[in-house]
């Protein structure tokens, strides 16, 4: 995507070897595949994985848009055609059109291209890349015929539109299927945060009957990209709808007969994406009551009185629900949460059972339909156990991605591992697991603060092969989110440190120390290490991290609201989205760190959300009253 694409990292140089990428790209692959099919075998040991969830969202073309019952069904919309060049979106997408009724049909060659009734080009990636699969595939030309004779209907996504303009300075400099004029780039502004990642608002530059009902209600869409194209008198006629972010508007959606395509995802836009896709591919027929929807989930606009105006416009700060994911010790997978990262319940020490609040895939779908911007599920002895073990996690994705149509973030076990057979894989073939089963980012938390040691022992630098860049090259900087784990380190003086330090207000040292830092710890805060989250940060952002999970142990689970001091330390420190998470009691305590911290991106809570204490939506309105921009 863009933005994917948009962080690029790729070369051209590292696309001309398509020789060797391709064989890579095999056995990642093949690698894939074999996660995969243990996740299924593993799966059918666990007995809480197969949730009633499963069974209602397993049948995914039937959908009830007017609320939130995915009971009855849809008539069958008709095939379409969706081109899978291994783009990171290809199963959302898929989802989104099952849901909507639509039969997809897989295509992978230029004859099938040719042959598609409606066609819908994804894309997830590096435009360099992108184009370089589509070139040795001779894809080029059959998708360039098939909008040039524009007699059937094509819905370019993300990486799909960049790629129909002239080229990108992506990549190094790269042409694109030439069909639309202008070249795409990076975005600039000063000091904006890039990736462009959230929920933003498009104005709608022409008549468009596909973007109109979604405009008129308010409702955001979602981007992810760090690369946009711009309007120009040249492409003038094709741009229906621009998004402002950076120094200018860019191009949010391009229409012109029966091509549209949009810059943000309409497949991870909830069901006000689903709607703009329905739209289109059914010609303005679509079925999908979007106010029947508004009214019967989270945000029904008449509601909620207090919304400003201000809170209307730009891009949204983010609430993210999280789960903590991990087998009890019966076996089961559950979603459980600590107490400053301690799970087990509380008065029968260390035997005390893993707190079990809830099962996975049905919690996330009730915090989607509860409105959350994102959902994040966090296997939290990924540490230690090999990501095979925890292979239930990828079914967990596949499911949940069925039926949450928001981005969906998967963290735990990232990392290179060796299999009890001695075979090999790499962090690449594990996120590429995951990615395959329905994640839109992978979070990296023990693996990162390794990383980052070793990027400031090699004088800052690093040597190409970490998790961190090895994920951002292939997948794009924004799939790839670094979840800091610190914990507060009191110093008399801030010389005895290396790490950075702040003078705090917040909370003095046990023996009235006013000075911290913020120590990263491994394996789930079992094991401190000497660098700090600000240290971490800078580091991982060069290594081309997109975004930044910054948890806290002293406060999870507390109640008192975020570490206000911890986020300013690192969203200072760092031009990518910051998450501030751990430590959410209070719908003010998001609005509260948004003010503190401007910044800051996005806030996560867990515990309140878990146990019913606070909706999303008593946050957002929190939010929206005090004038922030919110998705509601
Ligand atoms: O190290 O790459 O295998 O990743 C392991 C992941 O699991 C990391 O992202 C790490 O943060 C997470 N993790 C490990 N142990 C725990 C634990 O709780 N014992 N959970 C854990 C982290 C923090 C947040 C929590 C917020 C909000 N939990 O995810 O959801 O603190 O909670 P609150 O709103 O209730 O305060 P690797």
């Amino acid at each position: 995507m863009s933005t994917n694409t948009s962080v690029s990292y790729h070369t051209h140089a590292v696309l001309t070897k398509s020789t060797a990428d391709d064989r890579r790209r095999t056995s990642i692959s093949a690698n894939t595949r074999a996660l995969v099919i243990n996740s299924r075998q593993e799966l059918k040991r666990t007995t809480t994985a197969k949730t009633s969830s499963s069974s209602n969202s397993s049948n995914s073309s039937s959908s009830s848009y007017g609320n939130n019952n995915d009971t009855n069904t849809t008539s069958n919309k008709g095939e379409v055609s969706l081109l899978d060049y291994g783009a990171g979106n290809v199963r959302s997408v898929r989802n989104a059109l099952q849901k909507l009724g639509y039969e997809v049909k897989d295509i992978k060659s230029a004859k099938e291209v040719l042959l598609a009734k409606r066609l819908v080009f994804p894309g997830v990636g590096a435009y360099g890349s992108a184009m370089d699969i589509l070139r040795e595939r001779a894809l080029i030309e059959p998708l360039r015929e098939y909008v040039l004779n524009g007699n059937r209907p094509f819905m370019g996504v993300c990486l799909g539109l960049q790629l129909l303009f002239d080229g990108s300075e992506e990549s190094g400099g790269c042409e694109g299927l030439g069909l639309i004029p202008g070249t795409v780039q990076k975005f600039t502004g000063n000091d904006l945060i890039v990736p462009h990642i959230g929920w933003n608002v498009n104005e709608i530059m022409k008549e468009d009957q596909y973007l109109l009902d979604v405009n008129e209600k308010s409702q955001r869409v979602y981007f992810v990209h760090s690369y946009r194209a711009l309007p120009n008198a040249m492409n003038k006629d094709w741009v229906s709808a621009t998004c402002d972010y950076g120094s200018e508007p860019f191009i949010a959606a391009v229409q012109k007969g029966n091509v549209m395509a949009t810059q943000f995802h309409p497949e991870k836009s909830g069901f006000a994406g689903l709607k703009i896709f329905d739209q289109f591919l059914s010609k303005g027929e679509s079925d999908i009551d979007l106010t029947a929807w508004m009214n019967n989930n989270h945000n029904n606009n008449n509601k909620n009185k207090n919304i400003t105006e201000s809170s209307k416009k730009g891009l949204a700060k983010r609430v993210i629900a999280c789960l903590d994911v991990r087998s009890n010790d019966a076996g089961d997978l559950v979603v459980t949460k600590g107490d400053s990262y301690d799970v087990r319940e509380k008065g029968k020490g260390e035997s005390g059972d893993v707190r079990n609040l809830g099962k996975p895939v049905e919690l996330a779908k009730k915090y989607f339909d509860m409105g959350a911007d994102e959902v994040s599920f966090l296997n939290i002895t990924g540490y230690r156990d090999t990501p095979l073990k925890d292979a239930p996690m990828i079914e967990v994705l596949k499911l949940a991605s069925e039926t949450v149509f928001v981005p969906l973030t998967v963290g735990g076990g990232i990392r290179d591992f060796t299999d009890s057979n001695g075979k090999h894989y790499s962090s690449l073939e594990v996120a590429s697991a995951y990615f395959a089963s329905g994640a839109d980012k992978v979070s990296i938390g023990s693996d990162a603060v390794e990383v980052a040691e070793k990027f400031y022992k090699n004088k800052e630098k690093g040597d190409g092969t970490s998790s961190i860049e090895t994920i951002s090259n292939r997948y794009g900087s924004q799939a790839v989110v670094i979840s800091i784990d610190p914990r507060r380190k009191y110093e008399s003086d801030p010389k005895n440190t290396k790490n950075k330090c702040i003078e705090t207000k917040r909370k003095l040292g046990p023996n009235g120390e006013k000075y911290c830092w913020f120590q990263c710890t491994i394996k789930g805060g079992r094991e401190g290490r000497d660098i700090g989250a600000y240290e971490l940060a800078i580091a991982m952002e060069k290594l081309g991290a997109g975004e930044i999970l910054l948890n806290c142990i002293d406060e999870d689970g507390q109640g008192n609201g975020f570490d206000h001091e911890l986020v300013k330390m690192v969203a200072d420190a760092v031009k990518i989205p910051v998450i501030a998470s751990s430590g959410a009691g209070h719908p003010r305590h998001f609005s509260e760190v948004f003010a503190a911290v401007p910044a800051c991106s996005a806030a996560l809570a867990a515990g309140i959300f878990h146990r019913d204490e606070v909706t999303v939506l008593e946050c957002k309105e929190d939010m929206a009253k005090n004038g922030l921009p919110t998705r509601i």
